[in-house]
């Protein structure tokens, strides 16, 4: 049993309290469930909110307990590369995790970077889960790739979407709506771009609800197929999310 959790961007106390509202203790230091359940992640757990670096520690005990579910996003991506050393823009949202970093003694510094360098090159592309009939990829997967052997394209669409390679009046990327055309049997969950209530669309739910714009943040329990969510303490930012009734 399965509490998939969308975009997280830095909202740790939102995180702790659905964590708790999905009837997860923290007393541990890890999220422990009654009833043996499992959080996922559906990545992109930093930048743009307040607590990127809590959310981080939550995300490195979970892994050295051998208990963590991730699917990384570009903004996990992004991250690496800033860990790295390579000259990546700090924007976007990277600039908040980058001002939280600085804050620290740069021992202390030196270390969340390594430790974050050792946690991604542990992430899978996606996540195959339930015997493949639940599959967590952070900007959705198309049918053809599932299962497919890892490329270059498979990692684009997971991190980015399907993207064209064009962009917005306003800079964003233009993107391809997958899910509408998914006609596959497993489960997608998927988040990356930002609506006001999850988006059901065939076999595949989006719960991004924007929570670092001030919506909500939500989980998908499987196989309940239920949704939980609690609302943001962000400011609300209308212009962030994608309305596809229109
Ligand atoms: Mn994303």
């Amino acid at each position: 049993m399965f509490d998939m959790i969308g975009d997280i961007h830095g909202c740790y106390d939102e995180l702790t309290e659905l964590l708790s509202v999905l009837g997860y203790s923290l007393e541990s230091g890890i999220p422990i469930h009654p009833d043996g359940r499992s959080p996922v992640f559906v990545g992109d757990g930093m930048d743009r909110g307040p607590d990127s670096l809590r959310v981080l520690q939550l995300l490195f005990a979970l892994q050295d307990s051998g208990k963590l579910h991730y699917s990384p996003g570009n903004h996990c991506n992004k991250l690496y590369r800033y860990a790295k050393g390579n000259n990546v823009q700090q924007t976007h949202g990277l600039e908040t995790t980058v001002a939280e970093l600085d804050a620290l003694p740069p021992d202390e510094r030196q270390a969340v970077l390594s430790r974050y360098r050792r946690f991604y090159e542990k992430l899978p592309l996606y996540l195959s889960l339930d015997g493949g009939s639940l599959i967590v990829a952070h900007a959705g997967l198309p049918e053809r790739m599932i299962g497919a052997k890892p490329s270059g394209s498979m990692k684009t669409f997971v991190l980015y979407g399907d993207v064209t390679g064009e962009t917005l009046p306003d800079g964003r990327p233009v993107r391809r709506d997958w899910a509408a055309s998914y006609k596959g049997n497993p489960w997608i969950v998927y988040g990356h771009t930002p609506v006001r209530e999850p988006r059901f669309t065939g076999n595949t739910v989006n719960i991004d609800t924007g929570c670092v714009f001030g919506g909500s943040l939500t989980a998908f329990r499987w196989p309940e197929k239920e949704i939980v969510s609690v609302p943001s303490r962000q400011p609300f930012q209308p212009e962030k999310f994608t309305d596809y009734s229109s």
